[in-house]
Order: C-alpha cells, then sequence, then structure tokens
C-alpha cells in the first residue's frame, strides 16, 4: 500500500490509519509509471526498467488513457495522458502532454502507410525493418487502449545506426513490397502498390533544449 497516494490523503498520515483499511478503494491513485525496454536478459526475458520518477512523469493523478504521438516532429514519441476528475472537485482535469527531449539525439524513421487495396489507412498492415543487426516489427493498430489511440504513423527508433538497410510492408491482404537503404530521421510515406516517398518532417520547436522530459498543458480532455 506505500506505493498508493490518495490525492487529497498524500503525506497525510491518514492514509496509514486502520479506520481507512478495508473499507474503501484506493485503486487509481497509483503513481504513474513509465518502463524503458532495455531489452533481453541472457536467456531472453524482457527486461524494463520504470524511469517515471526521474523523467518527471510519476503523477499520482488518476490518469487512464495515453497516447503515443510525436507532437513536435523531432522524430521521438511524446506522450498525450487524459486524467479522471477523482476527488479534486473539479469536473475535468486537463491532460498532461510530456515532451521528450531526450529521443532525437539518435536516429529514427517514421512510416506512414496508404492502403489502396483495402482501408486506406492500413490499419492491420505490419512494418520491419531491419538496420545493422537491429530488426524491429511495427503494427498499424486502430485503438491503442483505454480510450486512447496513438499515431498513425509507425516510429522506429534506430540508436547509433545512420542507415535502414531493409523495409518490408506486410500489407491487411497478405501482399508485401520491401524498400532498401533508407536514409534515416525521415518521415517516408508508402502507398500500397504504388512506392515510397520521402516527406519533410516540419520541427514544430527547437528540440535541442532541455535533457529531460518537460510537462506542459495540454487543452481539452486528451488521447
Ligand atoms: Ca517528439
Ligand atoms: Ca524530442
Amino acid at each position: 500500500m506505500s506505493a498508493v497516494a490518495h490525492i487529497s490523503e498524500y503525506k497525510t498520515g491518514r492514509f496509514y490509519s486502520d479506520e481507512y483499511r478495508g473499507d474503501m478503494s484506493w485503486n487509481g491513485y497509483e503513481h504513474n509509471v513509465l518502463l524503458r525496454n532495455d531489452g533481453c536478459e541472457r536467456g531472453g526475458a524482457p527486461r524494463f526498467v520504470d524511469v517515471a520518477m526521474a523523467l518527471g512523469a510519476d503523477d499520482v493523478l488518476d490518469s487512464r488513457g495515453v497516447a503515443f504521438v510525436d507532437f513536435d516532429n523531432d522524430g521521438d514519441l511524446d506522450l498525450a495522458i487524459n486524467h479522471n476528475p477523482g476527488d479534486n472537485d473539479r469536473q475535468t482535469v486537463p491532460a498532461s502532454l510530456l515532451r521528450n527531449d531526450v529521443g532525437q539525439r539518435r536516429h529514427w524513421l517514421a512510416v506512414e502507410l496508404v492502403g489502396t487495396q483495402g482501408n486506406r489507412d492500413a490499419v492491420g498492415a505490419v512494418v520491419y525493418t531491419e538496420a545493422g543487426d537491429l530488426q524491429q516489427m511495427r503494427l498499424r493498430e486502430a485503438g491503442s487502449g483505454y480510450a486512447s489511440q496513438h499515431s498513425g504513423r509507425l516510429y522506429f527508433g534506430l540508436g547509433d545506426h545512420q542507415r535502414v538497410d531493409r523495409l518490408w510492408v506486410r500489407w491487411p491482404n497478405g501482399s508485401e513490397e520491401s524498400f532498401d537503404r533508407l536514409a534515416v530521421d525521415q518521415l517516408v510515406r508508402i502507398i500500397e502498390g504504388e512506392g515510397l516517398e520521402e516527406l519533410p518532417l516540419q520541427r514544430a520547436i527547437d528540440a535541442s533544449v532541455g535533457t529531460s522530459a518537460e510537462r506542459e498543458t495540454a487543452p481539452g480532455q486528451g488521447p
């Protein structure tokens, strides 16, 4: 229970009283977590590390939905999080927008799919990339969690790799296409059966400032 923080009771000590134990639910007021994918342990077990506190993303709000999208068009994924009002006497709580000020230091590739034989958004398509010894896969989804929808673009973090050696697309109808030797740090749009085009990303802000996630407030209800 020590990991739980109720908004109005946090650090008051009342939380630990027997009076409050067993007769109410504290669900929904845990600190948010942000898990960094550290790859696999020896033997293949996945390893994730909670970096929320270090990056200022450990809200105690009653958060319910999250969406990943590159809001500032610098190539890394930022986060939008929506919240229930909880017990703070307000009808709504503004969504949080967490800007990633770290990811743009490494290489990346963004992929936008346009279907022509099936659905236009290419929902159900799978994209594979290979850059040196780094292999990745992304699925084009529709709906990505409770009340949330991630960006329709697929993002591949490439670390220090300066080229994507090969990219495959498997479209929803099962047909496949591949493209070789793609430049990194760009958005490419692939139209089913019609090829690939490179598109410039217009950077909305100077992403060179700051060294950690920076909190901003987004209007409306979030993702
Ligand atoms: Ca970004
Ligand atoms: Ca960034």
